[in-house]
This record gives C-alpha cells, sequence and structure tokens, in this order.
C-alpha cells in the first residue's frame, strides 16, 4: 500500500493540514545590495503529535528553518550563532562562496560560540539552495533533528518571474513511541537513514490548494538524508525548468516522473487539472538504491494538491528558451573517483579511492578556473548522490556495463547521482582556491567516511 514506512510503535503525525509558507529570514540590513541577519541553532519544542510536544534542533526556532532570499550581485553576511552542545557550521550547499565561508567540518563553530559568514552571490547563480550543518562526523544527525532550510538566489532576468511560485522543502523525520526523534542505528549508517516520513515544509502530506488550469513554479528542495524522490504527480505532466544551480536553456516535458536525489533541487512548471474540486497526490515513488535487499523501500505519498471550485484560469505564455547555458569547454585534466566500501555500519568503511575521511589529508588537487573531467565509479552495491562543494558542474553521462548514456540536457548541478555498478562522467571548474568536500550526500555515508578533501590551488 501507499502509506509511508511508519514501524509498529512510531508517534502518528498530524496531517491534511493546508501547505505552510516557508517563513523568510528577514533582511536586517538597510543598504540596497545587502543581506544581513542572524541564525540561532538551537533547542525547541514543536507539536507534531498529538498530546506530545518532539524535541528538535532549529535555527530561530523554526520547523524548517527560515527561507534566505536574496538577488544576484547581494553581498550576504549572516551570523550563526550555535547554542547546541555540539559542534555545528552553516554549509551554503551549491553557493559559490569562498571555502572558508562555506562551513566546511574544519571550521567547527563551537558549542556559545558566533561565527560570521560572509560573501557575494555572483551574477548568474540565480538558483534554489540550501544550507544545513556540515560539522565532522555529526551532519546526519544535525539534519535528522531539524537543521535544514531553502536558500533561494534570484535573477533580475528572470524569464519566470510572470509564473505563480511556490517552494517545497522535502525532509524526513522518525519518531518514537515517544513522539521523539529517533538515533541513527548501524542499518541506516549502512543503507541511509530508513523508515522517515516525509514532510513537505514541515507539514505531513499537506494540501496545495490551486485554481483548475492555473500553472506553477514549484522549487522542491530534497533535504531528507537518503531518500531518493521519485515524483510523479497523478493525472498531470510535469515540465522540467531548472535543477541544482538555476534554470535549464529550456523547458523539458511533458514528463511522468523525475528524480531528485538527496540534496538535489529541481524547478518545475506544473499546470493543474481544469477539473473544479479534485484532489490529485504527488507521490514520491519505490526507488530501491541498493542491490542487497536491505532497504525498506516504498511508494510515499508527499502531498494533495486540490483544485477549487473557481473558473479555469486562463493559460499563462511561457517562454520556449529559458536562458543560456555555457558549455563548460575542454577539460584540460582528468580525476578517476572510485567509491568505495568494505563493511556494514558507521565502520563500515565507505570511502572515496579506497580511503575514508580524514580532514587532514588532501585527497584531490586542483588548478583554479581548469576544466576537468571527473570519472566517478561506483563500485559498491548502493547508489551514491556525490556532492562537490563550491561549484556547479555538468554531467557529460553515465556509463554502466558497456552501455553509456549520455545526459539527456545540458543542467548545473552540485549533486550527481551515480548508481551502483555505474560510472559518472562530469566536468567541473573550481574558481576559487582552499579546500573543498567532495562527499555522498547520503548523509550517513559521508559520516561514515565517503568524503574527501579536494585542495584547490591558485595558478
Ligand atoms: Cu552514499
Amino acid at each position: 500500500m501507499m502509506g509511508g514506512p511508519v514501524g509498529p510503535g512510531a508517534a502518528a503525525l498530524a496531517q491534511g493540514q493546508p501547505l505552510r509558507p516557508l517563513v523568510p529570514l528577514a533582511n536586517a540590513a538597510a543598504e540596497p545590495g545587502r543581506f544581513a541577519a542572524t541564525l540561532v541553532a538551537e533547542r525547541a519544542s514543536v507539536g507534531l503529535v498529538e498530546g506530545r510536544s518532539t524535541a528538535l534542533w532549529l535555527y530561530n526556532g523554526l520547523f524548517p528553518g527560515p527561507l534566505v532570499d536574496v538577488r544576484e550581485g547581494d553581498r550576504v553576511r549572516i551570523a550563526l550563532e550555535n547554542r547546541l552542545a555540539l559542534d555545528t557550521t552553516a554549509h551554503w550547499h551549491g553557493l559559490p562562496v569562498p571555502p572558508e565561508q562555506d562551513g566546511n567540518p574544519m571550521d567547527p563553530v563551537r558549542p556559545g560560540a558566533t561565527r560570521v559568514y560572509e560573501f557575494d552571490i555572483p551574477v548568474g547563480s540565480a538558483g534554489t539552495y540550501w544550507y544545513h550543518p556540515h560539522a565532522h562526523g555529526t551532519t546526519a544527525e544535525q539534519v535528522s533533528m531539524g537543521l535544514a532550510a531553502p536558500f533561494i538566489v534570484r535573477s533580475a532576468q528572470d524569464p519566470l518571474a510572470h509564473v505563480p511560485e511556490v517552494t517545497m522543502l522535502v525532509t524526513g523525520i522518525r519518531l518514537d513511541a515517544n513522539g521523539q526523534v529517533s538515533p541513527n542505528s548501524p542499518m541506516d549508517f549502512t543503507a541511509g537513514r530508513q523508515g522517515e516520513q516525509l514532510l513537505v515544509n514541515g507539514g505531513r502530506l499537506p494540501v496545495h490548494a490551486m485554481r483548475p488550469g492555473a500553472t506553477q513554479r514549484w522549487r522542491i528542495l530534497n533535504a531528507t538524508s537518503a531518500r531518493y524522490l521519485r515524483l510523479a504527480l497523478d493525472g498531470h505532466a510535469l515540465t522540467l525548468v531548472g535543477t541544482d544551480g538555476g534554470l535549464l536553456a529550456a523547458p523539458v516535458g511533458p514528463l511522468s516522473e523525475i528524480l531528485v536525489a538527496p540534496a538535489q533541487r529541481v524547478e518545475i512548471l506544473v499546470t493543474a487539472s481544469t477539473t473544479p474540486g479534485a484532489r490529485f497526490t504527488l507521490r514520491a515513488q519505490r526507488h530501491a538504491i541498493d542491490t542487497m535487499g536491505i532497504g525498506s523501500y516504498t511508494t510515499e505519498e508527499l502531498l494533495t494538491v486540490a483544485t477549487t471550485t473557481e473558473a479555469p484560469a486562463a493559460a499563462l505564455a511561457l517562454p520556449a528558451a529559458l536562458r543560456p547555458l555555457a558549455d563548460p569547454g575542454p577539460a584540460v585534466a582528468t580525476k578517476r573517483l572510485v567509491l568505495t566500501q568494505s563493511g556494514m555500519g558507521m565502520m563500515g568503511g565507505f570511502g572515496i579511492n579506497g580511503r575514508t575521511f580524514d580532514m587532514d589529508r588532501v585527497d584531490l588537487v586542483s588548478s583554479v578556473g581548469e576544466v576537468e573531467r571527473w570519472d566517478i565509479v561506483n563500485d559498491t552495491m548502493m547508489d551514491h548522490p556525490i556532492h562537490i562543494h563550491g561549484t556547479q558542474f555538468q554531467l557529460a553521462g553515465r556509463e554502466s556495463r558497456g552501455i553509456a548514456t549520455p545526459a539527456p540536457w545540458a543542467a548545473w548541478l552540485d549533486t550527481v547521482d551515480v548508481p551502483a555498478g555505474t560510472t559518472a562522467t562530469i566536468r567541473v571548474r573550481q574558481d576559487l582556491p582552499g579546500k573543498r568536500m567532495v562527499h555522498c550526500h547520503i548523509l550517513e555515508h559521508e559520516d561514515a567516511g565517503m568524503m574527501a578533501v579536494l585542495e584547490v590551488r591558485p595558478k
């Protein structure tokens, strides 16, 4: 059946409430072109389950955390105050911020300390990003406790600016019988966190009302630890217009489903059915990511689209082209990264090129401004979404058992799915010197060591 993977004894989440809008992080800067704010990472309690409060770790007490909404060209200054009992950081996932401002595990914010992050938002970087902790060994725990939030960058020339917009942050939560978040088990550290219920903007199976025939732009973020979202909306086709790093060159569709790996984002256009008073379900369809038969993979309902009883909306004029998408150009260097696994659990020996993460070691070296071809080889029995900090790259194609599949369309990505037994080939360039993280974004795999340090050297 369709229901979520709720184990026996798990507290039941309230469901079916209207989709909540995300709360924007207020801009305290007086001058135009500046964004200034404070994030406080703190313990908080939230009412998710009848008669109980659930202890979470949140930014500014909000579940999910506040939406940062800025423009290309802005100077951003965000102070992170750590009121938790462990080290944390704020990692600006997908944004081209300098390494020392990117919340790497080498730069922990200690309990009680405040760290100011300051960076510019370059022109051309409009897109849907997010922020979350990246502390050594505890990223999975901190995200599972609620620390994740969206970060949107807008362009002054947005060809879809006239399309009404909705942001949907998908997170997972797993509660015990007392309504508290259950810790990761050895199985979670092997297969990725299992048995979570999916939430959209903090609500379980929320209802999103749309006028019949209306077109909307949905920004969907996969902020789960390990859940691949193979999205499909009953009775509707989807049009893909953007990925991790912003808009595609042109809309792609109609598509019956779209796969969004952990940490990835998509922008899609959805035109609601012209049938008034109807209900349609957005689902994350079953998608197994291990060949060992150990994960618990089911189809799960995410959200209900309910058409109103209004007269159908007039069709919106949609552009045939969105923006130029530059080719990265020829590679001047190559790298081969082999994803490896030598055991199970936290001691699972997840690694890259046979080595588990050591923040004091440099694993890979690149030069500023040089396009490189990376062959990412998955030698394990699980799919891994591989994330590179500080830049956007393009997938050239994948190869499995001698069959090559070119990327179906050009897109900017910061996270690429590398299925078991597959090699993904990307073209990537880093424009700022310093140390960058390269890792699996199944957060339990990251914490178990599937992460490398890339040192980008000035030319
Ligand atoms: Cu992984």
